[in-house]
């Protein structure tokens, strides 16, 4: 999988080289590229903002370095297809406060695409045409990480790329970590337990030294459904929430 970032703070990217996605890297499978939003500009000052139309407080992002940085990016993916058997169009991500939730279930469906372009945008937000002329080029998907403010895009960028980036085929060693994890079954885990048995007066659950399988399997089930109800009834088919 290719995937661009778009920003004006590219050292944020800096930690995604380190461990997993590091070696996802190196390993030929996912090929991370994250360029300076700056490098579209031409004037003196390599300007990416303006004041806002109407008025009101704030920047906006100006909308040509977008459009020239989006053309470059998605023609380049237009051209591996002719070569290789990618896909003719990226998708385009843009993290805003206004779009749709991100969750497990968006990271398993963008982890299937061939090309991802993350649009980060700082200030007040950026132009509205640029995501108008971005779905012109590819499938647009504003996608926010939750219900507060951040201070840019690039923080929940890095968040859907971690999230994305394990779910590719090869990255995690051992695909059956993958399933058993908070929220692939739509409940939250099961609480975990190492040595020694017993820690401070704390002793680990009578049953999980047992060595009776089943037993173990349907008591971690219990304390799934437990977990579930008590921290997120949300996340339960009764809830109306
Ligand atoms: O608050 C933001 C500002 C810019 C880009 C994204 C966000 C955001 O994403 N998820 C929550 C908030």
């Amino acid at each position: 999988m290719r995937i661009d970032v778009l920003s004006i703070f590219p050292s944020y990217f800096d930690g995604l080289t380190l461990s997993l996605l590091g070696k996802a890297q190196s390993a030929g499978i996912l090929d991370l590229r994250v360029r300076d939003l700056r490098e579209w500009t031409s004037d003196r000052h390599r300007t990416v903002d303006d004041t806002p139309y109407g008025g009101g407080a704030g920047m906006v992002m100006k909308p040509e370095p977008w459009g020239l940085a989006l053309d470059e990016l998605a023609s380049s993916s237009a051209e591996a297809t002719r070569t290789a058997a990618a896909q003719t169009r990226p998708t385009i991500i843009f993290p805003s406060p206004a779009g749709e939730v991100f969750t497990q279930a968006t990271a398993r469906d963008l982890s299937t695409r061939d090309h991802l372009i993350f649009g980060c945008g700082r200030y007040e937000g950026i132009d509205e045409r640029v995501f108008e002329y971005a779905a012109s080029l590819g499938e647009v998907r504003l996608v926010s990480l939750g219900d507060y403010v951040l201070n840019g895009g690039e923080v929940a960028t890095m968040a859907m790329i971690e999230a994305i980036g394990r779910l590719i085929p090869g990255v995690v060693g051992n695909p059956e970590s993958l399933v058993e994890e908070s929220h692939e079954d739509g409940l939250l885990e099961y609480p975990s337990y190492t040595k020694p048995s017993v820690w401070r007066d704390r002793s680990v659950p009578e049953v999980l030294l047992s060595g009776n399988h089943a037993v173990i399997a349907s008591w971690r089930r219990e304390q799934q459904l437990e977990r579930t109800r008590r921290r997120r009834p949300d996340l339960l088919p009764e809830d109306d929430a």
